[in-house]
C-alpha cells in the first residue's frame, strides 16, 4: 500500500444552488475510496475573477490520499461531471469546479495536470480558505498581493 500523501483541493461553484453543491462535494470527496478529508475550510462568497455570472461559493479541503495524483484528478473530475459540469468556454460559470492545488511536495507538469496549481497565487478565493486550514502554507505577503479581491467568509 502506498504511503498517504497530503493534498489540497479547491472547490468553486457559481451556477445553481452553489452552497449545497459545495457542501455535498466536500462529503463526496471524503467518500472517495483512498481519500480522507482531514480539514475543510469555511465557505466563502467571492466575486468572479476573470469569470462571469453570480458570485462564487469557494472552499478548500485538506486530504490524505493513497491515490496517485492522476487518479485523484480523475476522481475529482468524475464528481464535477456528476454535478452537471459543462465546459462551454474557459472560465465559464460552473456548477462545480474541483482543482487539485497541491499533492505533497510534487511538482507535476503534464498535459492534463499542473501542480502546484499555476494560478493559485493570484487568487484570494484559493489563498484565503487555504490559509484558514493550513496557515503554514500561505504567507502574509501572498495574502496581501490578492487583498483587493472580495472574499466574504460565510
Ligand atoms: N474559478 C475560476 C475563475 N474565476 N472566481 C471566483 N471567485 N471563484 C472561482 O472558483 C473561480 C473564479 C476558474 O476556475
Ligand atoms: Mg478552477
Ligand atoms: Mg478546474
Amino acid at each position: 500500500m502506498r504511503d498517504p500523501v497530503a493534498a489540497y483541493v479547491a472547490l468553486g461553484a457559481n451556477l445553481g444552488d452553489a452552497q449545497p453543491t459545495v457542501l455535498r462535494a466536500i462529503k463526496a470527496i471524503g467518500q472517495t475510496p483512498g481519500v480522507s478529508v482531514l480539514r475543510a475550510s469555511s465557505l466563502y462568497r467571492t466575486a468572479p475573477v476573470e469569470s462571469s455570472g453570480p458570485d462564487y461559493i469557494n472552499a478548500v479541503v485538506a486530504l490524505d490520499t493513497t491515490l496517485t495524483a492522476p487518479a485523484l484528478l480523475a476522481a475529482l473530475q468524475a464528481l464535477e461531471q456528476a454535478a452537471g459540469r459543462e465546459r462551454p468556454y474557459v472560465n465559464a460559470p460552473r456548477t462545480l469546479d474541483l482543482d487539485l492545488l497541491l499533492y505533497g511536495s510534487a511538482r507535476i507538469g503534464s498535459p492534463h495536470l499542473t501542480v502546484p496549481h499555476p494560478r493559485m497565487d493570484q487568487r484570494a478565493f484559493v489563498l484565503v480558505p487555504l490559509a484558514e486550514i493550513a496557515p503554514g502554507l500561505v504567507t502574509a505577503l501572498q495574502l496581501e498581493r490578492v487583498g483587493t479581491q472580495a472574499v466574504r467568509r460565510l
